[in-house]
């Protein structure tokens, strides 16, 4: 999948420098997806105030992963790596019924900002692979998208493990981000 993948983003992203933002809840599998593209070195760093930053580029793209659902003082700071953020990746642990809500509700918060309005959205229902899941299509309902207007979003399933729905999650946003012409010159 690591060569389907870099050919994705040659043809994509290739001459447009993007921002994509990757958060869901701890254990979704946000890093695991990271380092399953294989598409470069995964580099961490801890802001002065306390949260895991996990960066990684490709060429002209560039993606921040971070953990949401902790301390909601931390929220103001998540601000900052909003900024310019053409794609939001948004993965869910389909099998965590017990956070589901909560996972919402970080996900509407995220959305409220005025710095993702114009922001696509790729939701990974991840873990598909475990027993007694949430489909995709209750994620989907369970994070409000069928209600959201004007916003361009896609529900993948996934099994972020053995890289599963990634290649297409991605295909998606690509060919949405393309066809918005997000991101800048380079
Ligand atoms: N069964 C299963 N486990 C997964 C899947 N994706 C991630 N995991 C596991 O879930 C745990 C948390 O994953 P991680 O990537 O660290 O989550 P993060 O906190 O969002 O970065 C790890 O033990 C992963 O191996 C999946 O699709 N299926
Ligand atoms: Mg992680």
């Amino acid at each position: 999948m690591g060569q389907a993948i870099t050919k994705l983003f040659d043809k994509f992203f290739g001459n447009r420098e993007m921002r994509v933002v990757m958060l869901g809840l701890d254990a979704a599998g946000k890093t695991t997806i990271l380092y399953k593209l294989h598409i470069g070195e995964v580099l961490t760093t801890v802001p002065t105030i306390g949260f895991n930053v996990e960066k990684v580029q490709y060429k002209n793209v560039v993606f921040t992963v971070w953990d949401v659902g902790g301390q909601e003082k931390l929220r103001p700071l998540w601000r900052h790596y909003f900024n310019n953020t053409d794609g939001l990746i948004f993965v869910v642990d389909s099998q965590d019924r017990d956070r589901i809500g909560k996972a919402a509700a970080e996900f509407q918060a995220i959305l409220q900002d005025p710095l993702m309005l114009h922001s696509a959205i790729l939701v990974f229902a991840n873990k598909q692979d475990m027993r007694g899941c949430l489909t995709p299509r209750e994620v989907c309902e369970a994070l409000g998208l069928p209600e959201m207007r004007n916003r361009k979003w896609h529900v993948q399933s996934s099994v972020a493990t053995r890289g599963e729905g990634l290649y297409e999650g991605l295909d998606w946003l690509a060919t949405t981000l393309k066809s918005t012409n997000a991101g800048r010159p380079v």
